[in-house]
């Protein structure tokens, strides 16, 4: 019976359900595909009617080859089919994959008994193909197949058709090549497809690391596979992996990095975008150009800086590039004598950095022709001169009453790299007059029994001409109960009338017209004992000596006395005779240059032109009006002097229409104004007199009055710089009152500011005193000149009796004190001058300003005391001022709650206590032991919190303190300062 088209039919149907599943995986590589072959396979049968080569068509109608036999009724079956030659390639282990339908003997009708349901499956290697021929023998048998489905035929006729799949796997292979061979024992099948491969580990990329095509061994090992980096990478650790025998890459290690200028993009490393850069190798995507930077080309590895930006060498490449800071700003100078404290704000623009620092740079100065050279060695910056990281600085040791222009330089760590000029901000500055420093080597010349002689070297820091030395000396044993000063006008001196064989000490100190310095350390001296005896030669010597000198002393009395009372009687009419009469009917002591009132000249032109210097009105060039006078506008502009630099001005002008008197009035603000020489005190540059308009030229400032320009910065100061300029007010202050001279409408609106933030007190005018004063207010009680007196500002005593002196002004730099720390806040804000003056009678003060440090509010109250002596001298303000600012620290306990003061008033006695610098003192000095308790027991339980505590907080508590009647200030900051840092 021939059953082969059924078979054939069967095939068909079987392929169009197993191609779709036809799909090997990548790690198998074939060395033979029967279905791959559309032509003759050519493999050989044995014998020839054996196994059958037939055409036929998959699924998509593509030829195939297929193999069948079924000699199902004969006997003795031994038919052989074996494939051509397949080379081995690199395979180690072979794989075959066999497709085939089998069909069931029981369902083949009238088969004898050789009907078989397997076939074997056969190999020989060999390293060449021997072609056709063919020995059974040499061929070893691989496996018996068997079916593990067969089909059959039903009762019905149907046919269930079921194709096998079997894979056999055949290693170590080790020649060229080998045969497969099919041996059928008298079956009936079909031999659909042949394919063999083997597997291998596919080329693969892991972790930037490309592995090759690995095939595995036929042992169980694994093999180590070492990969290369991809292109533009660099190998991080080796990266190694392993190929496993089912051709599967296990346990990836190590890894490559993508070079700088390239990203790991799709398992590769590609090159940064145009914008983009990478700095630094690893595995990170290219970065966007940081701000200021840019690159136009592909790979960058950094971003180039923008024209005027820079890059420090020690700038990260993400780090934005940056630029050298603009200057710093708002420079105050606070001059203590002979050091001055320079504070300065953050420059506008650091630049992108925060490595800002600054120089300073210091330079002595003349004014005429202006020339400067650098300051010498002997001058002291604290802490440093370069390099400051904070805005502050001292300078210590300048000469005496000298100009210093200080320039300070901001610079950060691009500085250097920018050709662009010094940033800095100029501050200059005039030192006060200041004593002499101690004489520190004194030498012994000669000792006899009864006397010594000495000599000493002259201080180191003179600060002026040395007028004298005192020479002070006594026994030691005495403990300086009775001591003798001699004066000496050299730097040697002897020592005459002592007693022999005696221990004596000494001090020296040296005297300028700024006074006496500190005394020299006590120095210890002995004269020879009583056995020395001195020749009657020299006795005798010594006694003409003596007489003579006496002689002569007293001829020299008697000539002064004479000559001093000739020139007294023929100087009488000159100005400096006048300053003793009329400094503020005070007598002033001989060599203190002393105010005079220009009224107290016939002529008030002669004063004018006494104190102040005629200007051509050529030399000026008026610019804009910036506001209203009294007497008419006040301008800005410019003063061009003959052979000087030109300058900017203020220029007060005199209205046309005046009459006569406001003429002189006018003017006699520059009679005033031109009397005083001091950096906080506006400086008078000449007068117009001799054509019209009548002028007043000052220097200018350029932030104008103190009071709009706080209001215009309201909170952008900080205590330091506002500290300053109240210092720079009472400088100027201790000045006029040094001088005689009693301003008594000092406020806020009458300082003028500069550039620099230094303060100088301005308007001077004398009937003007009050009356120009807008603030001043007509009351029952009129000012001495008949004007107006302005209430908020002045002193109790002033108001009621015209009392004006420099303790009147001292209120008054109270109520500044007040206007500066509330920023331009007015006084008492909107109560009426009757009730300003019924709650300041009634013991009523104005509350701290909001963040008040409690030191300047209780400087405040001391201003504020009813009792004018009881009121700090403008000398005691300064230094207060100055203790302040050398110890920050004590500024930081504020004196209020954290509102702006409400518009109420304090009760003098309760707002006296609210400076103490510990809450221990505040306590103790109140001797209220039970309030220590109360305290506690409502959480009062820390100074700061106890400063912040309002009147109202203490009044709940039930404490009430009675504020000292001494300047309560002064010791508390003396004694705070004691346990604070050394002062410079
Ligand atoms: O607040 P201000 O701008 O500053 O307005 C007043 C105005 O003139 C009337 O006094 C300004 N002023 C007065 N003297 C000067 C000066 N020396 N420099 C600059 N401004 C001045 C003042």
């Amino acid at each position: 019976m021939d059953c082969k088209p059924f078979i054939l039919f069967l095939f068909l149907c079987l392929f169009i359900r197993s191609a779709k599943l036809d799909i090997h995986p990548t790690n198998e590589v074939n060395l033979l595909d029967s279905k791959a072959s559309q032509g003759e396979l050519g493999w050989i049968s044995y014998p020839s009617h054996g196994w059958e080569e037939i055409s036929g068509v998959d699924e998509n109608y593509t030829p195939i080859r297929t193999f069948q036999v079924c000699n199902v009724m004969e006997y003795s079956q031994n038919n052989w089919l074996r494939t051509n030659w397949i080379p081995r390639n690199s395979a180690q282990k072979i794989y075959v994959e066999l497709k085939f339908t089998l069909r069931d003997c029981n369902s083949i009708p009238m088969v004898l008994g050789t009907c078989k349901e397997t076939f074997n499956l056969h190999y020989l290697e060999s390293d060449e193909d021997h072609g056709s021929k063919f020995r059974e023998h040499q061929f070893s048998k691989i496996d018996t197949i068997a079916a593990d489905e067969s089909f059959t035929q039903t009762d019905l006729g149907d046919r269930i058709l079921k194709l096998n799949t079997e894979v056999r796997e055949v290693g170590p292979v080790t020649r060229k090549g080998f045969y497969l061979a099919f041996q059928d024992v008298g079956a009936c099948v079909a031999l659909v497809s042949v394919r063999v491969y083997f597997k291998k580990c596919p080329f693969t990329v892991r972790n930037l690391a490309m592995f090759p095509d690995t095939v595995p061994t036929d042992s169980q090992s694994l093999v180590e596979v070492r990969g290369s980096c991809v292109n533009n990478s660099q190998e991080e650790d080796p990266p190694k992996m392993y190929c496993s025998t089912d051709g599967e890459w296990l346990v990836p290690i190590g890894k490559c990095l993508c070079d700088i200028g390239f990203e790991e993009r799709e398992r590769a490393c590609q090159v940064c975008r145009p914008g983009f850069y990478k700095a630094s190798s690893g595995n990170l995507k290219c970065s966007k150009c940081p701000p200021h930077s840019y690159t136009h080309q592909e790979g960058s590895v950094h971003c180039s800086c923008e024209k005027n930006y820079f890059r420090h060498e020690g700038d990260p490449a993400s780090m934005a590039c940056t630029r050298p800071p603009s200057a710093p700003r708002n420079v105050i100078s606070v001059i203590n004598e002979t050091s001055v404290i320079l504070d300065w704000s953050w420059p506008e623009d650091s630049g992108g950095r925060r490595d800002v620092t600054f120089n300073v740079v210091c330079k002595r100065c003349w004014p005429e022709p202006r020339l400067c050279e650098p300051c010498r060695g002997t001058v002291r910056f604290l802490p440093r001169a370069a390099g400051l990281h904070n805005t502050t600085v001292t300078v210590a040791d300048l000469l005496a009453h000298t100009n210093y222009t200080f320039e300070i330089e901001s610079q950060n760590g691009v500085s250097l790299l920018a050709a662009a000029h010094r940033q800095y901000a100029a501050v200059t500055i005039t030192t006060n007059q200041a004593a002499p420093s101690p004489v520190t080597v004194i030498r012994k010349d000669k000792t006899s029994r009864n006397s010594i002689s000495l000599s000493w070297l002259e201080p180191e820091r003179p600060n002026g001409i040395i007028l004298d030395y005192e020479v002070k000396y006594y026994e030691k044993q005495e403990q300086e109960t009775s001591y003798t000063i001699l004066r000496s006008k050299g730097t040697n001196v002897t020592l005459n009338g002592l007693k022999p064989d005696t221990i004596y000490l000494l001090q020296i100190r040296a005297r300028t017209a700024a006074g006496y310095g500190s005394s020299s350390r006590k120095f210890e001296f002995e004269t020879s004992p009583d056995s020395f005896s001195i020749s009657s030669e020299s006795s005798q010597v010594i006694l003409i000596a003596i007489s003579s000198a006496v002689a002569i002393i007293l001829l020299s009395v008697v000539l002064y006395i004479v000559i001093s009372r000739l020139c007294g009687y023929r100087k009488s009419k000159h100005p400096d005779e006048k300053r003793l009469q009329y400094g503020n009917g005070q007598l002033r002591l001989p060599g203190i240059r002393t105010y005079i009132d220009p009224h107290t000249y016939e002529d008030p032109c002669q004063a004018v032109h006494e104190f102040a210097k005629e200007l051509d009105a050529s030399c000026i060039a008026i610019d804009k009006v910036v506001g209203a006078g009294e007497f008419g506008e006040v301008c800005s502009g410019r003063l061009k002097l003959p052979s000087k630099k030109e300058m900017c001005v203020a220029i007060k002008t005199l209205k046309t229409g005046y009459t006569e008197k406001q003429r002189r009035d006018f003017l006699s603000e520059a009679s005033i104004m031109g009397q005083f020489d001091h950096p906080n005190i506006i400086r008078l540059e000449g007068v117009v007199t001799r054509s019209k308009p009548v002028m007043i030229v000052t220097e200018y400032m350029e932030n104008g009055s103190l009071d709009s320009f706080l209001r215009k910065h309201d909170a952008q100061f900080t205590v330091i710089q506002l500290v300053g300029m109240l210092r720079g007010i009472a400088s100027g202050m201790k000045y006029l009152s040094d001088m005689g001279y009693v301003h008594r409408d000092l406020a806020a609106r009458n300082i003028l500011v500069n550039s620099n933030l230094v303060c100088k007190v301005s308007d001077f005018g004398l009937s003007r005193v009050l009356e120009d004063d807008p603030e001043a207010a007509y009351t029952t009680r009129v000012s001495k000149y008949g004007g107006k007196i302005p209430i908020r500002w002045t002193a109790p005593e002033a108001i009621a009796y015209r009392k004006f002196t420099s303790a009147s002004d001292a209120w008054s730099y109270g109520i500044v004190l007040w206007e500066v720390m509330s920023y331009g806040e007015r006084p008492y804000w909107e109560m009426s001058n009757q009730d300003v003056i019924k709650a300041v009678d009634e013991g009523y003060r104005l509350p701290p300003p909001m963040d008040c440090p409690a030191a300047l509010y209780q400087l405040m109250l001391d201003c504020w005391q009813k009792d004018r002596n009881n009121r700090p001298k403008f000398e005691q303000i300064v230094s207060i001022l100055d203790k302040l600012i050398r110890n920050p620290g004590s500024l930081k306990i504020t004196a209020n709650t954290t509102s702006r003061p409400a518009n109420l008033l304090l009760d003098r006695n309760n707002a006296a206590d609210v400076s103490f610098h510990t809450m221990g003192d505040w306590l103790d000095s109140a001797q209220t032991l039970p309030c220590k308790e109360a305290f506690s027991g409502v959480g009062y339980s820390s100074c700061d919190t106890l400063a912040k505590a309002s009147t109202e907080d203490f009044k709940k508590v039930g404490v009430t303190i009675v504020g000292p009647k001494i300047v309560s200030s002064i010791q508390a900051l003396e004694a705070h300062t004691k346990n604070g840092p050394v002062p410079v």
